[in-house]
């Protein structure tokens, strides 16, 4: 079986081809490419926290977290480590391996990267993968963050360039960029992905992966979002996408990324079992765990079990997952 070499010279026709097909021609074509690159029926767990709750300076139409508008969150401060160690224990306990850290704020400040870099050796001292999201990060951040024991920064992309403006006017797409070349020179995994369902347009979910597609390397880890449409935000009231367009969205990720999770991540809560069944055999091999995501909930353990032994899936790590030829290749250190 050839091994798919990760391309970062796709064109946006190529992308949206893929998109229009027939939808058994485009799963076939994703399902190849993930037989080539991960082992058949695995699924990567990772855990959400809320570390810093509300409150942010950024208007983020789709968030409940923003100052800018009136939603039933309320600002908190940052959370205490041991109260983020415990969280980090039970999420383990419950099956996640790795820990992910959202902060609600614009920037990170220097007087909270002590406590941020705390946190990162706390957690992975736990013995689980850590992630963080926090907002913009200068250089030097991003390195204090990496020496702590950051393995993957998240920072989405959300949408394409030309719709982004409509839906948060606080920052650019290029101060997107920035933060997220920063994690990359200081060495950190990418976690950058996107949110489907804000009033996009096809045009607009093409021009998303199209963006992931230009960095090279590829994030290793892009999550797909659906709205979770929030009560009192602009974009409280967009119309619902379908499944199956997730599915579509999924499955072109899928043969992009090659050798990046794919997750299935916000929106499980008001999928079926069926649409989020289809997802992950368009080609998603990670998900989110537990009750809650940041601030709406999750399905939750019991309800994941179920949903997994359906589909005969079982939890893994990256060297579990990834078939023989792409440890061999990891490992000659040509990945
Ligand atoms: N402040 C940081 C930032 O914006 O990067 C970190 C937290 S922010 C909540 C992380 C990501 O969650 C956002 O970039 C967005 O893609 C996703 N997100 C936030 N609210 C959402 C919602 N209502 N539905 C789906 N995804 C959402
Ligand atoms: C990502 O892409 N999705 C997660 C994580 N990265 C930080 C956040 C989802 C948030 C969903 C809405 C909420 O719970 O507030
Ligand atoms: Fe703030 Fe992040 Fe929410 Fe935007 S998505 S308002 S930056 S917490």
């Amino acid at each position: 079986m050839p091994f798919t070499e990760p391309r970062h010279d796709w064109t946006r026709e190529d992308i949206a081809a893929l998109y229009e097909a027939p939808l058994d021609t485009l799963i076939g074509k994703a399902l190849a490419v993930k037989a080539e690159n991960w082992a058949d029926g695995k699924v990567q767990k990772s855990q959400l926290l809320s570390i810093k709750t509300g409150g942010c300076a950024e208007n983020c139409g789709y968030c409940s977290q923003s100052a800018h508008f009136d939603t039933d969150v309320k600002a908190e401060k940052l959370m205490p480590l041991e109260d983020v160690v415990a969280a980090a224990r039970e999420a383990k306990a419950g099956g996640a391996d790795r820990f992910c850290m959202g902060a609600a704020w614009r920037s990170l400040k220097e007087r909270d990267v002590p406590k941020i870099t705390a946190m990162i050796a706390a957690v992975k001292a736990e013995g689980l993968e850590t992630c963080v999201t926090a907002g913009m990060l200068e250089p030097h951040q991003a390195h204090a963050l990496r020496e702590a024991g950051l393995d993957y920064y998240n920072h989405n992309l959300d949408t394409s360039r030309e719709y982004y403006s409509t839906v948060v006017s606080t920052r650019t797409y290029e101060d997107r960029l920035e933060t997220i070349a920063h994690c990359r020179e200081a060495g950190i995994n990418l976690c950058v992905g996107g949110i489907l369902g804000m009033g996009e347009g096809r045009e607009d979910r093409v021009g998303l992966i199209h963006e992931l597609s230009k960095l090279d390397p590829h994030p290793e880890s892009i999550p797909i979002n659906m709205l979770v449409p929030i009560e009192g935000t602009p974009l409280g009231n967009s119309p619902e996408i379908s499944v199956i367009e997730m599915a579509r969205a999924i499955a072109v990720c899928r043969i992009v990324f090659p050798k990046s999770w794919v997750r299935l991540s916000a929106g499980r809560e008001g999928m079926t079992e069926e649409g989020q069944a289809l997802c992950m055999l368009a080609g998603a091999n990670s998900i989110f765990v537990g009750e809650r995501l940041l601030t709406t909930n999750n399905p939750g353990e019991t309800r994941d079990e179920a949903l997994l032994k359906s589909l005969g899936f079982e939890h893994a790590s990256r060297e579990e997952t990834a078939t023989p030829q792409v440890r061999r290749h990891t490992l000659l250190g040509q990945a």
